[in-house]
């Protein structure tokens, strides 16, 4: 691996040549937007450095085509080690410097070099966020199968195993400076009958007693609950409920991570996000989007709506400085028709214009509407927030931390694709 000091993957004169080429709109589009704000008490400034101080992790696995169980069409120059999928994400976070962190899965991203890897991490202005730990593959080798489940499984030497890995997980994530791991199994049952409800948690627990007790002293555990897939019946830890049951049982460093498409369709995640908060067991986010189940298309893209109703609960959480509210935010995506980096560009300004969406309700008088149960005006509050175009805002942070007024164009003006295909044919 290269040991430069500093990478550029997207070359930073390209990036200021194309700023200043639109800054004069974006300067103007900006003024218009802080007199509209201001008119509403709202200081632009303060929310302009909020935005810039939002930080999200993009997922190792999302820089590749990710595709359906009936297949991938991948696309050229895609990643096929973790330094490029790491140099991928470094090329996201040049034009987005929101995304300056990265989430890894092992083994898809083991590494026989982690202080290398760190190295080259920091060279592209990233540090690691959790760990994921995958016991819903065999790998080549493995003296025993996940088929019928890992953590839960019924024979020990299977829960073992999984056991093994996850902690394999922490001693890696700590060697790269993660403080935390992810833990999402795909056990459950496909046929009514097929696992004993009750026994499959309890096994649950006792292997997550043992991941637990392997923890450093800063680190968290995150728990990932999911309805269904690839268990079609039904999965261990299904819903939030169980899964904060689980977290806490296990102490305070196990929270609950809420991915935006492991529900039944409507159900009302933002209250479920609500209701974390004010238990102290909210861990993190893996944000994408579905119209109908785990469908991992691209933040925002199908209910913005939903997403800003999400924040608004983590905005009111961060005003108000709920105790312990420190979510890890990340992106869980599958892309199968775009350009995978391209898609994790979009959907990071997608959370962050969320976030800084949420930041422009006008709290009192939701809470006073809220006390005069008028629900036409209180609706009316959280539409106004959501309706205001906050790109210039996004745009300005951007550029203030190096990264680009337009991402999308730039990196294809770039040409890193098109290199990326040459070098990795
Ligand atoms: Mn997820």
């Amino acid at each position: 691996m290269k040991q430069t000091m500093t990478q550029h993957p997207i070359d930073p004169g390209v990036i200021s040549a194309h700023n200043k080429s639109v800054e004069k709109e974006v300067l103007a589009d900006y003024r218009h937007l802080g007199k509209a704000l201001g008119r509403a008490k709202i200081d632009i400034e303060a929310v302009t450095q909020k935005a810039m101080a939002f930080s999200l992790a993009v997922p190792s696995w999302g820089t590749a085509t990710g595709g359906t169980r009936f297949g991938a069409f991948g696309g050229p120059g895609e990643p096929r080690n973790i330094e490029e999928k790491l140099l991928d994400c470094g090329a996201v976070r040049a034009l987005v410097p929101s995304a300056d962190r990265v989430s890894l899965h092992i083994p898809w991203d083991k590494t026989g070099d982690p202080e290398g890897l760190k190295k080259a991490a920091k060279a592209l202005g990233l540090a690691f966020d959790a760990m994921n730990s995958n016991t819903f593959q065999d790998q080549p080798g493995q003296p025993v199968s996940y088929k019928f489940g890992s953590l839960t499984h019924t024979d020990a030497a299977v829960r073992d195993l999984a056991v093994a890995h996850n902690i394999e997980c922490i001693r890696t994530g700590e060697a790269l400076g993660a403080r935390a791991l992810t833990v999402w199994i795909g056990d459950g049952a496909n046929f009514p009958g097929q696992d004993d409800f009750r026994g499959a948690l309890q096994r649950y627990m006792d292997s997550m007693r043992k991941i637990y007790s392997a923890l450093p002293e800063d680190w968290n555990v995150f728990i990932e609950h999911k309805m269904y897939e690839p268990a079609f019946y039904s999965t261990v830890i299904s819903d939030w409920g169980t899964s904060y049951w689980c977290a806490r049982e296990l102490g305070d460093k196990a929270k609950c991570l809420v991915d935006l498409g492991h529900h039944a369709p409507n159900v009302n995640i933002e209250q479920v996000v609500a209701r974390l908060i004010q238990f102290g067991k909210l861990g993190g986010f893996h944000s994408n989007d579905s119209k109908y189940g785990d469908d991992d298309l691209d933040a925002g893209s199908i209910k913005p709506f939903q997403l800003f109703l999400v924040f608004n609960e983590l905005a009111a959480a961060e005003l108000e400085k709920v105790p312990g509210f420190e979510p890890s935010y990340m992106l869980d995506q599958s892309h199968n028709v775009t350009d995978p980096l391209e898609s994790l560009m979009v959907s990071a300004v997608e959370v962050q214009r969320a976030y800084v969406q949420a930041l422009l309700v006008d709290r009192v008088a939701l809470a006073e509407y809220q006390l005069k149960n008028d629900a036409l005006s209180a609706l009316s509050i959280l539409k106004k927030a959501f309706r205001t175009d906050v790109s210039p805002i996004l745009a300005l942070a951007r550029i203030r931390r190096g990264g680009a007024a337009d991402p999308v164009a730039v990196f294809r003006e770039s040409g890193y694709r098109e290199k990326a295909a040459q070098e990795r044919a």
